[in-house]
């Protein structure tokens, strides 16, 4: 389908400055080239617009609520408007609080159109935490609870209905950090979670025949990826780097194997830090993951 890029330059869910710079380091690193040179019908709508980051204390467990919930508004209604208009939405980050709106309109949207959704999260971080357990206030490390239905009304309901999704939906790539209780909770949730150990002893490609089980013509698959994910060697970056990430020929089998299901519906690309970056290759980085995810590949396969 053709597809809507738009930026979302805010670090409101995190607390070290610079995402907010991610859409510029994507464009610039020619993200939306690359797609026209793929043959893809792309639009850039620009940048949505929000509040300036106050760099609060947390408050009762969030920092940034209201500002939070009031960029998830926009995303979702860019989101739900790109999507109606029978397009594939590509969020550009901004951290990674915003895939609660994304992701919440491509429930929405799926709950119409009688479609199944998939969520493959792509993440060094389970994004698990709630007000009582997080260890930061930061609500990047909240989204997936909150569309889970753990969280704040006003993150839990943007879409009206609470929960968008539940955790059978989700498939979790790339995990190795989350925190005491977030474990329990994950568990106690039944998160299906592919974490480095995992990959590391059954390999990437059965690891995404798993993720991908059961994936067919009536599924939308959302990839929300964290370039965190990433290692760090690779991906310097962003703002929680965590050693021991998914190297670059898994990221790439990964991308691959979503792009030979046919099925991508919508994508967020999140928690690029050009501050912390070293030439904007994590930008760079990202654009060739995208290509791949868009089915560039090297030679044709059958
Ligand atoms: C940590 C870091 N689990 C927290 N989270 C994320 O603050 O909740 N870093 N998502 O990217
Ligand atoms: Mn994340
Ligand atoms: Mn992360
Ligand atoms: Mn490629």
């Amino acid at each position: 389908p053709p597809v809507s890029v738009f930026g979302v330059p805010t670090d409101i869910g995190a607390s070290r400055r610079g995402a907010s710079m991610g859409p510029e380091a994507l464009r610039v690193a020619g993200l939306v080239e690359a797609l026209s040179a793929r043959g893809v019908d792309v639009e850039d709508l620009g940048d949505l617009s929000g509040p300036r980051n106050p760099l609060s204390p947390p408050v009762d467990g969030y920092r940034h609520l209201d500002e939070v919930v009031a960029w998830n508004q926009a995303v979702y209604q860019r989101s739900r408007d790109v999507l109606a208009q029978g397009r594939m939405p590509i969020l550009l980050g901004g951290d990674h609080c915003l895939a609660i709106g994304s992701i919440a309109a491509v429930a929405a949207h799926c709950r119409k159109a009688g479609k199944k959704l998939r969520v493959l999260w792509l993440d060094a971080h389970a994004d698990f935490n709630t007000r009582e357990i997080t260890p930061s206030g930061n609500i990047h490390g909240m989204p997936v609870a909150c569309l889970c239905g753990l969280g704040p009304d006003a993150l839990t309901r943007l879409g009206g209905e609470a929960p968008a999704i539940t955790p059978e939906q989700v498939r979790q790539i790339g995990i190795r950090s989350v925190d005491p209780g977030e474990k329990r909770l994950v568990k106690e949730y039944g998160l299906d979670i592919y974490d480095m150990r995992y990959i590391d002893e059954v390999g990437m490609r059965q690891t995404m025949e798993e993720v991908l089980e059961g994936v067919d013509e009536a599924t939308h698959l959302h990839v929300s990826f964290d370039v965190d994910m990433l290692d760090p060697a690779i991906a310097p970056g962003t703002g929680t780097r965590v050693p021991g990430g998914v190297n670059y020929r898994e990221a790439q089998l990964i991308m691959e194997m979503v792009a030979d299901t046919g099925r991508l519906g919508s994508l967020d690309v999140v928690e690029v830090n050009p501050a912390l970056d070293r030439r904007n290759m994590t930008a760079k980085l990202a654009v060739d993951l995208v290509e791949s995810l868009f089915g560039k590949s090297t030679l044709m396969r059958d």
